[in-house]
């Protein structure tokens, strides 16, 4: 039977716990505008009190530097349209320019916008703000998340900003391949070793990502090969899954701890890792518990790869089907 990515999309999802991170987003969503930017200060403020992202290098910055310049001169009342219309997704002339961004200059934009809102050049929240009850509903959720999955929420409602300029054609920033690598934190990871399994494409598959050799880990793909992120949908092809882990996966460091393999009557196998994978931004201070469930064919190539967060640190041990 021909292997079909929405056959492979099911695999081990008798295994799977619903994850509480869509919840929070979708509590965040339903929130107004200037509520979103009030719960956005208060969590980072708070998260920030254990945990900080990495400052951004000055390369990256640089490429945000134009809109930050534009918001450091403009009045207060300006600053918050600003960051309204890119809550809020409108289709002004920064949020414009942000919705062409890559991830990690997004990212990085706003770390700096932070920082100069914690030196009062650019201010937080709109002046008079009355909080509502809403806010407190989604921090009260926020808290409950561990430190991954709390990254994971901030990470999302950065990503979701912004005017969506996917139907705008290509623009002149610079492509994620262009931008400035990620510096690896140590210790870097080189050979890998997951309890329970063996599989050569799926130990190759860690190792090369463990050095960003995102060349060598697309060989092991089919030429039909999908790769599943995290609450998206598969991204298909080679060349797509390559721009992806360009822009994506720099600078990860992937522990895969212990895994399941079942083989299957056509020669193929399935495949469930449970681990820890950790990001540049935070480095070894946040780890984020995570699965990847792996389809690989009878000629031992990668056809699927989901990669899920998961709902609590007891799911790490959570492979049998039952
Ligand atoms: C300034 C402030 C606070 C207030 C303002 O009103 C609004 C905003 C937005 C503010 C600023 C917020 C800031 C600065 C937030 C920063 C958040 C950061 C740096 C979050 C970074 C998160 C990174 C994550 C969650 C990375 C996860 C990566 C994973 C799970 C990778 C998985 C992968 C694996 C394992 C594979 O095998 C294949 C590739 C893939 C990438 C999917």
């Amino acid at each position: 039977m021909a292997l079909t990515i929405q056959s492979a999309q099911n695999i081990f999802s008798n295994t799977q716990v619903p994850s509480p991170i869509p919840a929070t987003i979708a509590l965040f969503d339903q929130l107004g505008v200037d509520d979103q930017l009030a719960y956005l200060w208060y969590a980072y403020t708070e998260m920030g009190k254990t945990i900080t992202p990495a400052a951004p290098g000055a390369a990256r910055l640089q490429l945000a530097e134009s809109l930050l310049t534009q918001i450091k001169n403009m009045s207060p009342e300006e600053q918050t349209q600003v960051m309204r219309d890119l809550a809020s997704r409108a289709d002004a002339p920064i949020s414009r320019s942000y919705g062409f961004f890559s991830v990690n200059t997004k990212l990085a934009f706003w770390y700096e916008l932070g920082e100069l809102m914690k030196q009062g050049v650019v201010a937080p929240i709109p002046s008079g703000y009355q909080m509502t009850p809403g806010v407190q509903v989604v921090l009260d959720a926020t808290k409950k998340l561990d430190p991954g999955q709390q990254i994971t929420v901030l990470r999302n409602t950065v990503v979701n900003m912004g005017f969506d300029t996917s139907d705008l054609g290509p623009s002149s920033y610079p492509k994620a391949s262009e931008e400035p690598a990620f510096a690896r934190t140590a210790p870097s990871i080189s050979s890998v070793k997951i309890d329970g399994v063996t599989e050569p494409a799926v130990l190759s598959y860690i190792e090369a990502m463990n050095a960003d050799d995102f060349d060598k880990a697309i060989s092991l793909f089919t030429a039909e090969g999908a790769l599943q992120p995290p609450f998206q949908k598969p991204i298909v092809g080679p060349e797509a899954i390559a721009k992806y882990m360009r822009e994506e996966a720099q600078g990860l460091n992937m522990m895969p701890k212990q895994g399941i393999c079942e083989d299957q009557p056509d020669g193929s196998k399935q495949l469930k890792i449970t681990g820890v994978v950790q990001t540049p931004w935070f480095g070894v201070t946040v780890g984020m518990n995570i699965a990847w469930r792996f389809l690989i064919n009878p000629e031992g190539k990668i056809f699927f790869v989901a990669i899920d967060m998961l709902a609590s640190p007891e799911e790490l041990l959570n492979l049998r089907r039952v």
